[in-house]
C-alpha cells in the first residue's frame, strides 16, 4: 500500500447533553476526521478524538492538526507499507501525540481491511459478535438529574453505569446512586482529581461495591497509585497514565492497578491497543474499552477492538444516539439491550456520510507526497 492523498477535516458536532468531568465541560465537540487514499484507489477513514483543551491529556485539537499536517502525513505519504507495523515505523521518531497518531493509524487499518475485503475486527483478532455496552455519565450539579439519566439508560438496557466524580462530587453522590440502584454494576472515574492526601475520602468508596475506581491520582503517575491500591479494596483502573503496553506492564508489576481502560486514542492507535489487550489477557487482567465521545468513525474502531476476547467488562462505548442527534456515518452505531453488534462488512463496518461531514466541517486540508 502507498498513500497518495491524506485529507484532514475538522468537524464540529453538538452533543445532545452537555458533559462535565472533574476538569472540563463540553456542549459540542470538534474532532479531526482523517481520510487516506492509496495509489490503487482504496479509501480509509480515521478519527482524531482529542478534546479541544489540554485538560484530559496534553494534546489539543490544534496540536493534533499540527502534528498530523506537518509531521505524520509528510512522513507516510508516498511510502510503501504492507503491515501496520511498517506504517507506524514510518513515524517512529514522533514521540507522544497519541491522539494524532491514532487518527492516522485508524484510517490506515480501515484502508488495509478494505483492500483485503475483510472486516476490521477480523484483522485485529476479534472473537465476539457483539460488545457489552455501558454508559459514562458526566458530573451533574443536580443529583436528581443524574438519577433520572441513570434510570433512562438502564431502561434502554445498558449493562453498567460509570459516574464522573471529583472533590465535592463523590461519596454522597455515589451513596445516593447506590440507594436508588442497589444492584447495578457501577464504577467511578475521577480523571486524576485526587492526591494521596484524599485517601480517607477514597477509602469511603469501598463501601459501595464499585467495580473499580478509574484514574483517581495524577495523569502521569503510577507510583502513588500503587500506594493507594494497597490501601483500597476497590480495584483501581488506570486510564490517563497508560500510553503503551510497556506502561501497562510497569503499572501491573507495581500493583498500581488491577484493571486497564483500553482507549485507542490514548494508546496512539489500534496496534498498541491490541498489544495492551494481549498482555492483559495473558496475565488474566480484565480490560474494557474506553472512549472519547467518538463520532461514528472512531466509535466503529472502538467496537472492533472491543470484540477481542479479553474485553470481559462492559465498556464506555455506547450507541451514538447517546451523544449525537445525527452521526456522520451509516449505518448508525446503536446499542440494543446493552450490546452493540460487531459489523461484518469490510473495513470498519461504517460508511462516512460525506454530505453530513461537509455540512459540519470547519476547516479542511489535503496533502500529497512531496514531488
Ligand atoms: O476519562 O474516560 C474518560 C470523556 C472525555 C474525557 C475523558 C473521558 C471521557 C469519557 C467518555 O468518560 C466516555 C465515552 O466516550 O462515552
Ligand atoms: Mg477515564
Amino acid at each position: 500500500m502507498r498513500l497518495d492523498q491524506i485529507t484532514l477535516n475538522l468537524v464540529r458536532l453538538p452533543l445532545v447533553h452537555p458533559f462535565q468531568t472533574s476538569s472540563s465541560r463540553k456542549e459540542h465537540l470538534e474532532h479531526i476526521l482523517v481520510r487516506v487514499a492509496t495509489d490503487d484507489g482504496v479509501v480509509g477513514w480515521g478519527e482524531c478524538a482529542s478534546p479541544a483543551d489540554p485538560f484530559y491529556c496534553p494534546e489539543t485539537t490544534e496540536t493534533c492538526w499540527h502534528i498530523l499536517h506537518d509531521f505524520l502525513a509528510p512522513m507516510v505519504l508516498g511510502r510503501k507499507w504492507t503491515t501496520i507495523e511498517e506504517l507506524t515505523g514510518c513515524y517512529r521518531l514522533v514521540k507522544g501525540n497519541a491522539f494524532a497518531r491514532a487518527g492516522l493509524e485508524m484510517a490506515c487499518w480501515d484502508a488495509l481491511a478494505r483492500s483485503q475485503e475483510k472486516p476490521l475486527h477480523e484483522l485485529l483478532g476479534g472473537t465476539r459478535t457483539e460488545i457489552l455496552s455501558g454508559v459514562s455519565l458526566g458530573i451533574e450539579p443536580d443529583v436528581e438529574v443524574l438519577l433520572d439519566r441513570i434510570g433512562q439508560f438502564l431502561d434502554e438496557g445498558y449493562r453498567r453505569i460509570k459516574l464522573k466524580i471529583g472533590p465535592g462530587h463523590d461519596v454522597d453522590v455515589v451513596r445516593r446512586v447506590r440507594q436508588r440502584c442497589p444492584a447495578i454494576p457501577l464504577q467511578v472515574d475521577a480523571n486524576s482529581a485526587y492526591t494521596l492526601a484524599d485517601l480517607a475520602t477514597l477509602k469511603q468508596l469501598d463501601a459501595f461495591d464499585l467495580l473499580l475506581i478509574e484514574q483517581p491520582l495524577a495523569h502521569d503517575d503510577i507510583i502513588d497509585h500503587a500506594r493507594l491500591q494497597a490501601g483500597l479494596m476497590t480495584p483501581i483502573c488506570l486510564d490517563e497514565s497508560i500510553h503503551s503496553a510497556a506502561d501497562a506492564r510497569k503499572a501491573l508489576d507495581l500493583g498500581a492497578c488491577r484493571v486497564i481502560n483500553i482507549k485507542v486514542s490514548r494508546l496512539g492507535g489500534l496496534l498498541e491497543a491490541k498489544r495492551v489487550h494481549d498482555q492483559c489477557h495473558t496475565r488474566g487482567v480484565p480490560v474494557w474499552c474506553g472512549g472519547m465521545h467518538e463520532f461514528g468513525i472512531g466509535r466503529a474502531a472502538n467496537v472492533a477492538i472491543a470484540s477481542l476476547p479479553g474485553f470481559t467488562l462492559p465498556g464506555d462505548v455506547s450507541g451514538s444516539d447517546k451523544y449525537y442527534r445525527r452521526d456522520i456515518v451509516d449505518p448508525p452505531i446503536l446499542a440494543v439491550g446493552g450490546a452493540i453488534a460487531v459489523p461484518d462488512s469490510p473495513g470498519s463496518g461504517v460508511e462516512p456520510v460525506e454530505d453530513e461531514i461537509r455540512a459540519h466541517t470547519l476547516r479542511t486540508a489535503t496533502l500529497h507526497p512531496k514531488a
